[in-house]
């Protein structure tokens, strides 16, 4: 078969190398705590960002041009799954995640489009055999089309969230027969602009029977992938309605779908929250529903959802932390939901930016596994939290107190006792690990 890139494989060359198409750090079978690189790493290609954007922003047009673009749709669309074979097999990536509308092009009816993604879908099945190379996950585009121009689930048009329920199926259906281990949700425009015009209640309560009705589709054809929900603040919408972990959450317990649903924790959307990357990846661990990430980042001086390849050190690291406090990601991995930047038009920046992505993630895994089997943290907290260990404390952890009996033991014992929280000291610490691993 013809080759789409002129780039040959990357390999693992370590830190000295000064090979930029080399890896640095990702040496995939290296074992770090137990377990190879690629196991605790499984990188995902994006179908949509790798093989669908070319480079076009609200005011220009695109800027680049692949080997695989074609005028007709569905040659292009076969072409991409060739492409993007290549792509994987020359960078060492073992996963891959698509909407249906990357897949296969919208057509100008639901048969036509859901004819066209079995076609591509069968023969990306069939060109997967006898590689390594797997489906992470799935989902429904149900945001790009001007019907869902007020939401899908949660649109005030009951066909369109018919259409997007249809799409839904057909997706869940698709991602069963290509093998994937997820399944995500991401709201697209499940919010509003203004309450001027907008019934949340309603929209609200619609948004959780879409939710049921996936989940109930997914136990009736045995697909089994874990459910997962993309949490983001805003964009499209002003306020999206899966703001952060902790609303989602919320909204799963308000519905009874808690036990169904974890979450796919994007960067950037973090950042849009408010939050750090690490605070969404922390609540979501704690609370049991840290399913898969979303691993980009974003450019702090610019407002919006840049989708940028993951650069960053310190975010990695304590990515790559907690994702060990959580003992992996069971079926999840770390989805590359980026892309290169418009000027960076040519085919070898594709290949520059996820070398770079995987690298800062496989450096962060390498400084983490070190914080982590050090507990340089969690040794600092067990102290910090000791009071709770015994006496009033152990009864508060407990929850086997009252509020009389605190009254009088906070009569007896005024003279509270802070400790200092050493922030500086713990960074300065971390800034060691990050320097000398
Ligand atoms: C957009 C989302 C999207 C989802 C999949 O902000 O991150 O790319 O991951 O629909
Ligand atoms: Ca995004
Ligand atoms: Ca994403």
């Amino acid at each position: 078969m013809k080759e789409f890139f002129n780039v040959g494989k990357i390999n693992y060359e370590g830190p000295k190398s000064n090979n930029h198409l080399a890896f640095k750090y990702y040496n995939k079978d290296e074992v770090i705590l137990g377990r190879k690189m690629s196991e605790h790493l499984k990188f995902a290609l994006s179908w949509w960002h790798t093989l669908c954007a070319k480079g076009s922003d609200q005011f220009g047009e695109n800027t680049m041009q692949r080997p695989f673009d074609k005028e007709d749709l569905m040659k292009e669309a076969f072409a991409k799954v060739d492409a993007a074979i290549e792509f994987m097999e020359k960078l060492g990536i073992e996963y891959y995640c698509f909407h249906d509308r990357d897949l296969a092009p919208e057509m100008p009816t639901l048969e036509e489009s859901n004819h066209a993604l079995d076609e591509v879908s069968d023969y990306l099945k069939k060109r997967l055999e006898g590689t390594n190379i797997k489906c992470l996950w799935g989902t429904a585009n149900c945001f790009n089309n001007k019907r869902y121009l007020a939401g899908a689930a949660t649109s005030p048009q009951s066909s369109a969230f018919a259409y997007a329920a249809a799409q839904i199926k057909k997706a869940m259906d698709t991602t069963k027969k290509l093998g994937g281990t997820n399944y995500v949700f991401w709201g697209g425009r499940e919010g509003y602009d203004t309450l001027l015009n907008t019934d949340t209640k309603l929209e609200l309560d619609n948004y959780a029977t879409m939710l049921r009705l996936a989940r109930d589709y997914k136990e009736k054809i045995g697909l089994n992938a874990q459910l997962l929900i993309e949490p983001k603040p805003k964009e499209p919408t002003k306020h999206q309605y899966d703001f952060d972990v902790q609303t989602v959450l919320s909204f799963l317990y308000k519905y009874g779908l808690e036990k169904d649903f974890k979450m796919n924790i994007e960067a950037n959307h973090a950042t849009l929250a408010g939050h750090n990357f690490n605070h969404e990846l922390n609540i979501a661990r704690i609370n049991g529903v840290l399913g898969s990430i979303d691993a980009n980042q974003g450019d702090m001086l610019l407002g919006w959802d840049t989708d940028q390849f993951p650069t960053n050190i310190y975010d990695a690291t304590l990515a790559m932390y907690e994702v060990l406090l959580n003992g992996g990601l069971g079926s999840g991995g770390l989805n590359f939901d980026s892309k290169v930047r418009r000027q960076s038009f040519t085919d070898e920046d594709l290949f520059l930016a996820y070398i770079s992505g995987m690298d800062t993630f496989a450096k962060g895994l390498r400084i983490a596994a070190k914080l982590y089997e050090d507990k340089v943290f969690e040794k600092f907290k067990e102290q910090r939290y000791s009071s709770y260990n015994d006496g009033i404390g152990k009864k508060i952890r407990e929850g086997s107190i009252t509020l009389e009996e605190l009254s009088d033991y906070a009569l007896k014992h005024s003279d509270v006792k802070n400790e200092s929280g050493r922030q500086e000291m713990l960074e300065l610490i971390l800034n060691q690990y990050i320097f000398n691993n």
